[in-house]
């Protein structure tokens, strides 16, 4: 059941606004947030989305939770780029799981020519199976935007992953200000924005605030946002960050729902190690997407029968597939014909 809400979408909020919102008690502000959920959104519904890493590794970048930047030893296999095939037949398996959209997720600093190429292909049989497709890659030139978005590319993931003031502590090869050039090429391009980012790094509730206020105030909110909770990988700096409290990861899950009403708000990494109370107050406070499949990229998730059992107590459903994906440019379709009967198939 949906509700009406006297809270407007908003692009102007103060950091002082956001800062206010995390400290309200606990209960205001899921209840607030509860609102806010239910008169944009079913209440009872939950996105599904599959990763894949399609290559694996030897990132020349240093972010420091990361356990496929070279800078760190996490005795990770490095696997180059992936065939179209195997991508198309992992599709398939998350396809018949359950899941509506696919993200392709490649360890580059930026794709070269060579590389978009083939994924234009993978996102061309993504979605000739009826599913979204999504990826991230790294930075991204206009260019590049356009071309994914002629293969019929839905989402870009990109993520700011922090304030902008924390970011230095944790990423020095890339800068804020080019993540957030790589975020307005992919909204000129007409691909939906996935952005979120990590909260257990070290940061401050003040930086959480800035990061989702950064998020709040773009000129247009990303459709997804997804908000990690550390995976801690031995070998990358960050492996004995200390523990975030679990009330403030569902406090950030709330502001974000609160400050970005029509996004899917995704509980994204840090779901296996969190028990099912946890993540049904996620849920709760907002969250409407998770990444489904026993992998994220290259650690691990809650297997696919854990998911199911947990979303059938909590009588929550899982979120339709779009009944026609949008077209893609001409020749988008890997399959042809044979790929608009699938996705009608679904329908
Ligand atoms: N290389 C591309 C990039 O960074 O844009 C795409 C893949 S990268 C792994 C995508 C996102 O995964 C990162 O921005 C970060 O937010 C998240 N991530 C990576 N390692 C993580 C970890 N150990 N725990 C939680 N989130 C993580
Ligand atoms: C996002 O925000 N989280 C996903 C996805 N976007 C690409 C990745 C999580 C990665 C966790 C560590 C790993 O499995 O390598
Ligand atoms: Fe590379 Fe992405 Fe990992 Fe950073 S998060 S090291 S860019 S794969």
């Amino acid at each position: 059941m949906r509700y009406s809400t006297p809270e407007p979408v908003r692009h102007d909020w103060t950091l002082a606004e956001v800062e206010a919102l995390f400290a309200l008690p606990f209960m205001d502000l899921m209840f607030r947030a509860q609102g806010v959920h239910r008169a944009f959104h079913e209440p009872n519904t939950v996105q599904l989305s599959t990763l894949l890493s399609i290559k694996t590794g030897a990132c020349p970048e240093d972010c420091a939770y990361c356990p496929q930047s070279v800078h760190y030893d996490t005795g990770l296999e490095r696997e180059t780029l992936l065939e179209v095939a195997e991508v198309r037949a992992a599709a398939e398996r998350a396809r018949a799981a359950g899941a509506t959209r696919f993200c392709m997720g490649a360890a580059w600093r930026q794709p070269k020519a060579r590389d978009l190429k083939v994924v234009a292909a993978m996102i061309r049989e993504v979605r000739a199976l009826g599913l979204e497709s999504c990826a991230t890659l790294g930075m991204l030139s206009p260019a590049q935007a356009a071309e994914l978005k002629s293969a019929g590319l839905d989402y870009y993931n990109h993520n700011l992953d922090t304030s902008e003031e924390f970011y230095g502590e944790i990423i020095t090869t890339r800068s804020y200000q080019e993540r957030l050039d790589t975020l307005a090429a992919v909204r000129t391009a007409g691909i939906h924005v996935c952005c979120g980012g990590i909260l257990g790094m070290g940061e401050s509730v003040t930086d959480r605030a800035a990061l989702l206020r950064t998020l709040a105030n773009l000129a247009e909110h990303p459709e997804s946002v997804p908000i990690n909770r550390l995976v801690k990988v031995p070998g990358t700096p960050l492996a004995d960050a200390p523990d975030v409290d679990p009330f403030d990861f569902v406090r950030a899950i709330a502001v974000a729902r609160l400050l970005l009403p029509r996004a899917h708000v995704r509980l994204s990494a840090g779901r296996e190690a969190m028990s099912d109370e946890l993540q049904a107050l996620c849920l709760m406070a907002g969250a409407n997407s998770i990444f489904y499949g026993e992998r994220l990229l290259t650690t691990g998730n809650p297997d696919v029968e854990r998911d199911r059992l947990l979303l059938a107590r909590l009588k929550v459903n899982a979120e339709a597939a779009p009944a026609e994906l949008p077209a893609s440019a001409p020749g988008g379709s890997a399959l042809g014909d044979a790929g608009h009967e699938a996705s009608h198939a679904r329908a």
